[in-house]
């Protein structure tokens, strides 16, 4: 009597139990990229866009001249994708340096899926 492993008494609890397992799963996931997007406008010179991506972006003149001609054309582009923290610094320099120019040029950032 009392030799059946599986009667309630004797039975440990330890091996149908989900949420363990779940919560020691290894986490690989890396952080989340983030696209920063310049938007066209009819009155920024086009030689301070080209200024902008080469000063900010590290572009030469030929792939600023390049980008800053999509902008015009399509009316934005991706310039670079960054983690959440330097997408934010290029964004506010690039807002700061225009608004310094006094010219209406637009950065944003929006996160990479
Ligand atoms: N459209 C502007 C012009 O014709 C040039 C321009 C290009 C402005 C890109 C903004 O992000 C921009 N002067």
């Amino acid at each position: 009597m009392h030799l059946d492993p599986h009667t309630m008494s004797d039975r440990s609890d330890d091996d149908n139990d989900t949420s363990l397992l779940t919560a020691t799963k290894p986490k690989t996931k890396r952080p989340p990229l983030y696209k920063v997007l310049l938007l066209n406008d009819d009155f920024t010179p086009m030689e301070f866009v080209v200024h902008v991506l080469e000063r900010f972006f590290g572009l030469n003149h030929a792939q600023a001249f390049e980008i800053m001609l999509t902008v015009h054309k399509k009316g934005l582009a991706v310039v670079g994708v960054f983690s959440h923290e330097i997408a934010e610094t290029k964004v506010a320099q690039v807002m700061d340096f225009a608004r310094r120019h006094q010219h209406p040029l637009q950065c944003t950032m929006e996160k990479e899926e």
